[in-house]
């Protein structure tokens, strides 16, 4: 079977000027079965996912992944929720895809997101909130490649 045309340079830039943005369903929205929802509020909004995998972060990897907050008193808490139950990690391409996946994601607090947001709509509180998004160009590059090499990413 033919693969898929596949890029060979991981950069946050692709082709066109278009953006890529790292989004995970965390642990909450995988349990709950709302994966289908999220991503199709994501296809309505006209980002193209070019890569998408299930898996389930050791405490390590998540430590890791969120080392940026390891001063915060919220640190160990994040780390364990975000490794207690698989998540879907996916990367969504489009024009202002960092600014645009953040404001459908909503404000990290549950209670304070825009109404029709993701996380209003679906998170459970500040910390069970349903998504990630990555929060500019260097840390979306940073956080693309740690969960996937320039081979998974489509080329669109
Ligand atoms: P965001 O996910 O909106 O980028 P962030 O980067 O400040 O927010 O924090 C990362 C995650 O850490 C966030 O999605 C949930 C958790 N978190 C943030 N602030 C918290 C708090 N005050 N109490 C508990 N968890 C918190
Ligand atoms: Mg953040």
């Amino acid at each position: 079977m033919r693969r898929p045309e596949r890029t060979t340079v991981a950069a946050t830039k692709a082709d066109g000027g278009m953006e890529r943005t790292l989004a995970i369903l965390k642990p909450d929205a995988v349990a709950r079965g709302i994966c289908g929802e999220i991503i199709s509020l994501i296809e309505r909004a006209e980002f193209s996912i070019t890569a998408l995998r299930l898996l389930r972060l050791t405490r390590e990897q998540a430590a890791q992944f969120y080392a940026v907050h390891a001063h915060r008193p919220f640190y160990g808490s994040l780390c364990q929720y975000m490794s207690s139950g698989p998540v879907v990690v996916a990367v969504l391409q489009a024009d202002r895809a960092i600014e645009r996946w953040r404001q459908l994601m909503g404000a990290t607090d549950p209670a304070k997101a825009a109404a029709g947001s993701i996380r209003q709509r679906f998170g459970l509180d500040v910390e069970r909130n349903a998504v990630h998004g990555s929060d500019g160009l260097e840390t979306a590059q940073r956080e693309i490649g740690f969960f996937f090499s320039a081979l998974d990413l489509l080329a669109l």
